[in-house]
């Protein structure tokens, strides 16, 4: 089968949309860190939709892998064109696909093989944006209190390193020098992980690695640059061989790196752009003064209540969002969880009918098209349980409020970390900090009753904080971590509902 190129585009399926601007007048005014499937699902094609509607070609997008070199090697002989799947069932509940090829990705740079090229493509005179999805591990931050990790063996490295960096944080910051020395205009830095505030997290750590290298270039940064905060949302599964198989079938072209995601997306954005930017609203997004609240809600209600069904689903053996949505006991508990403990903690907030937006949600999770890995929602839960389970513990206890079903929660995630689900199949802990929570467990492990072993564990204050001195959380996560372990996930389910 011949491959998905440029002058493939003409013969593609009537019902497949194209890009319809002139690719080759593009100009590359986005750098985007981080060109996983993620962002090739939302802000690609949010800025498709803008090219297509504004003509405005000075916003095409060079990607930036930091680590691996398999989505260059797969986009460069298609000239960084892929497809786009998106996917629900219909009426009959039977699987539905539109499909369509993207082509505002021009080019993919491997930072570790070509670190200088990173660096002079951000800095380079027609980029105006750099936008964010490297995971929230991708901050070297502390998940717990947001601050970069001046002790982090990479980030030490490439405050030794301006010319050769590794991280986010690095290759940002020696960027800006190089555009500050050259007298080029600054930059818009835009961060689409799920962080809470998010632009302000990228700022805290930004500035904290700038500090370190010199305070003119920090002052620059923090005056000249800008960080929106946004909030993201579309459900993106890790592209399969089926799906390469199926898409290149239906393309009849081959398609080496397609990407899946569900219909809905949301984005929010606060506009506050140093340099200009795309007209994303007629892609979808929503530019506002505050994009806070809305990522409040997201992480909490989206993303906690994913995590949630994530860790559970998992430890009962369930390999998929949809099919642990399809045991009653788990859909209850996740609905009871929403509309019982994370949606009071939300403030009002105008045009947002949380009970639609619950509903919504269940229906989402539902989806049997995606076949979403609770495996891979599991991943790297130090970076994640703080802002979407945490923060709404402290709030609901500082308030004098129940806890139960959050407590759950996060007592799955402590049950997953064992490592050996509940049909006896065992799962690697993928996580930055996996080692120094195995050496928890392990000293938890020896400590006797469930609830010594939860309170020596959640005493682990890079992902829980103050939290773990808090009696009635400890109580109430030994309490479920007891009944998981003795019962199972659905029996545990059983008995709280
Ligand atoms: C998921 C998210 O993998 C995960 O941790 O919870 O990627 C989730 O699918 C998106 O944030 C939805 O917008």
């Amino acid at each position: 089968m011949a491959h998905l190129r440029t002058d493939a585009l003409p013969r593609l399926p009537s019902d497949v949309a194209r890009p319809l601007y002139p690719r080759e007048a593009l100009q590359a005014g986005i750098v985007h860190l981080g060109v996983g499937a993620f962002h090739r699902a939302h802000i690609a094609v949010v800025n498709e939709a803008a090219l297509h509607a504004s003509g405005d070609l000075r916003w095409g997008t060079v990607g930036v892998s930091l680590r691996a070199a398999d989505t260059r090697n797969a986009l460069r002989p298609q000239a960084g064109l892929y497809t786009l799947a998106l996917r629900d069932a219909g009426e009959d509940g039977r699987a539905r696909e539109s499909l369509q090829v993207i082509g505002n990705l021009l080019d993919v740079l491997v930072a570790p093989e070509d670190p200088h090229a990173v660096l002079e493509r951000i800095a380079h005179p027609d980029t105006r944006i750099v936008s964010l999805t490297i995971t929230e591990k991708g901050y070297h931050h502390n998940a717990a209190t947001g601050a970069l990790r001046l002790d982090d063996a990479d980030i030490a490295h490439d405050l030794a390193h301006p010319g050769a960096p590794r991280t986010m944080p690095g290759f940002v910051v020696h960027a800006m020098n190089l555009r500050r020395n050259r007298g080029l205009a600054p930059v818009t830095l835009l961060s689409c992980d799920n962080l809470p505030a998010n632009g302000d997290t990228l700022r805290g750590v930004v500035g904290a690695f700038a500090e370190q290298v010199d305070a003119g270039l920090h002052d620059w940064i923090e005056t000249a640059c800008t960080f929106p905060n946004s909030m993201v949302d579309r459900i993106v599964p890790r592209t399969t061989d089926a799906d390469r198989a199926r898409i290149s079938g239906r393309l009849g072209v081959e398609d080496a790196w397609p990407v899946v995601g569900e219909p809905f997306l949301e984005w929010v954005v606060q506009d506050r752009f140093a340099n200009g930017r795309p007209e994303w609203s007629v892609g979808g997004a929503r530019f506002v003064e505050h994009a806070e609240p809305f990522e409040r809600l997201k992480l909490r209600m989206v993303n906690g209540s994913h995590s949630a069904l994530a860790y559970l689903g998992a430890m009962a053996g369930l390999r998929t969002v949809d099919r642990a949505m399809a045991q009653p006991a788990l859909r209850a508990y996740v609905d009871a969880l929403m509309r019982e403990e994370i949606a009071p903690t939300l403030p009002e907030m105008r045009g947002i009918d949380l009970d639609g937006y619950r509903a919504r949600l269940l229906q989402r999770f539902s989806n049997p098209a995606l076949q979403h890995q609770t495996k891979q929602i599991a991943m790297d839960g130090s970076q994640k349980l703080p802002q979407r389970l945490l923060g709404t513990v402290r709030d609901r206890l500082r308030a004098g409020q129940s806890i139960d079903r959050l407590a759950l929660a996060v007592a799955a995630w402590v049950h997953y970390l064992r490592g050996t689900d509940e049909t006896g199949a065992s799962h690697e802990i993928q996580d930055p900090l996996s080692a120094a929570l195995a050496e928890r467990l392990a000293q938890a492990n020896a400590a006797g009753s469930v609830h010594d072993r939860v309170a020596l564990f959640t005493g682990f204050a890079p992902v829980f904080g103050e939290l773990g001195g808090e009696t009635r959380f400890v109580a109430a996560v030994a309490r479920h971590v007891g009944r998981l372990e003795a019962a199972g996930v659905l029996a545990t389910l059983a008995g709280s509902a």
